[in-house]
């Protein structure tokens, strides 16, 4: 009788404390990434003087007047932005020939000097004002390095930058990216100086008081884009993908024999891989031009369609974020091939994961936190990214059946943790039910905010198992999905 109830109890016990959410792991992102994440795809908009120099790099020193687009349109730009699925913008304001797009009252290298909109245009407003019509959201990029300014080098350019990004956190609303690039110094215009100016870039930005001080306060929703983060980082590349292995933490390191970590002066080997275990939440961002630049030049031609798909699974697959570059023409629009291929891109992903094939299916689950209907397997299939299925503390390397009333095809496979309590999973695999056995289609690693597979041939399967086979702790999974490619 007493070891009954003593079993009874510990039953009770059992229960209720498996039914608290699973301890968060690791470092945690904050409410700002969570939202960045789900942004996925967005891009990067250059358009200086420099378009119309045909450079990619502006020294700094090109008349005000040589700016005039023909025919200027943010809403073209952000429409075909949009059809590609691109879920935000983030606009060069100002780049490292320091001409600003914005009426600033720091300098007068800019746009109030062009003849864009008789002297009385600001292109970061039309920008920003398109993307939000059209449901985009709006971020900004003002180099650090310009190579126009007399005072570059000199204490004072730094209260200049940071006025300028003053005034461009405080004049165009709510922004989902602060980004910051780390190329510094060299030669340039400087005033009329023509000369080459280093700077110590462990020093004189500062960036730790200026995201304190100045982005931190004035736009604290806005994720801080560099080499370092400290709230996405840079990828390591430029080619638009990170490694198969890409962990969402990261401890900066600086480079060699530097004792600081910042923009442009970083040792960023771990960038494309992350840090197991790392301090921070810094996911990557992978940068990189639709077209060869990240300015229009006439005889350069935009990715194919298929390219970015597949640049698509190695971003995006990878738990990172794809951000496209867009480079307008001499008239201030996205060129007809570069609009198309946008369109087909946007048109693949929507329609290749319109349908989730096992959104219908049954699914057993070797152990549900707590018997607890709140953590049930069937949240992996819910579309919704919310709710996940969790297991007890000691299930570290469950595995859940997935049933369908009937065989499916699919060629894509989808898995997503519930990163508000952290990455957990180390590697998983998935396997299909064909002739009669379970035969492994997949072996991967870490998930994170979402990992896509593509497989080599479609797979024909009734049942389809998910086993997390390395974990340091429980699993929380918030969806799981197979889909077909629609090429
Ligand atoms: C780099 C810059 O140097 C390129 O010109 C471009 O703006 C790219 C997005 O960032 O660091
Ligand atoms: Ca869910």
């Amino acid at each position: 009788m007493i070891k009954q109830i003593t079993g009874l109890l510990c039953l009770t016990a059992s229960i209720a404390f498996a039914q608290t959410p699973p301890k968060p792991y690791g470092a945690l992102p904050a409410p700002r990434q969570i939202a960045w994440h789900e942004t996925e795809v967005y891009g990067i908009m250059h358009f200086t003087p420099t378009t119309f120099e045909n450079k990619e790099w502006g020294y700094g020193d090109a008349d005000p007047k040589t700016f005039n687009p023909s025919d200027f349109n943010a809403d073209q730009i952000v429409q075909a932005a949009k059809a590609g699925g691109l879920r935000g913008i983030v606009l060069v304001a100002k780049h490292h020939d320091g001409f600003c797009l914005w009426p600033t009252k720091t300098t007068d290298y800019n746009i109030t000097k062009s003849p864009f909109r008789e002297g009385k245009g600001d292109l970061v407003r039309e920008v920003a004002d398109a993307a939000r019509k059209h449901g985009l959201k709006f971020g900004v990029y003002c180099s650090p390095w310009d190579r126009n300014n007399a005072k570059y080098g000199t204490p004072e350019y730094i209260k200049i930058y940071r006025e300028q990004l003053r005034e461009l956190y405080t004049n165009y609303g709510d922004l989902f990216m602060s980004w910051h690039d780390g190329a510094n110094g060299g030669d340039g215009y400087y005033g009329g100086a023509r000369e080459k100016r280093s700077i110590d870039n462990t020093t004189y930005y500062q960036w730790d008081s200026t995201w304190t001080n100045y982005t931190r306060k004035l736009q604290p929703n806005a994720n801080i884009f560099s080499d370092i983060g400290w709230d996405v980082r840079w990828a390591g590349n430029e080619d638009g993908s990170v490694n198969p292995t890409s962990w969402a933490t990261l401890t900066p390191k600086p480079s060699e024999g530097q004792n600081v970590a910042v923009p442009g002066q970083a040792n960023a080997t771990e960038n494309p891989g992350g840090t197991r275990g790392g301090k921070f939440w810094i996911p990557a961002e992978c940068d990189v031009p639709l077209r060869k630049g990240w300015f229009y030049h006439a005889n350069e031609k935009p990715k194919t369609p298929e390219k970015l798909f597949d640049l698509y699974l190695k971003s995006v697959g990878r738990g990172a974020a794809l951000d496209l570059g867009l480079a307008p023409d001499t008239r201030g629009q996205l060129h007809s091939d570069d609009v198309a291929a946008l369109k087909t891109f946007g048109d693949h992903v929507r329609n290749t994961f319109a349908t989730n094939l096992i959104a219908r299916a049954s699914s057993k689950a070797v152990n549900v936190r707590g018997y607890n209907s709140i953590y049930s397997a069937k949240n992996l299939l819910d579309g919704k990214p919310d709710t996940y299925w969790a297991t007890d503390d000691d299930f570290k390397t469950p595995e859940v059946v997935i049933e369908m009333n009937q065989p499916v095809i699919f060629d894509v496979i989808s898995l997503q943790e519930y990163i508000k309590l952290g990455q957990r999973i180390e590697e998983f695999a998935v396997d299909a039910w064909i002739g009669n056995e379970w035969k492994e289609i997949y072996k991967g690693t870490s998930v994170g905010a979402k990992r896509l597979a593509k497989l080599d041939v479609p797979i024909t399967s009734q049942k389809v198992r998910l086993r997390i086979t390395k974990s340091p702790v429980s699993i929380a999974i918030s969806e799981f999905g197979v889909y077909k490619d629609t090429e």
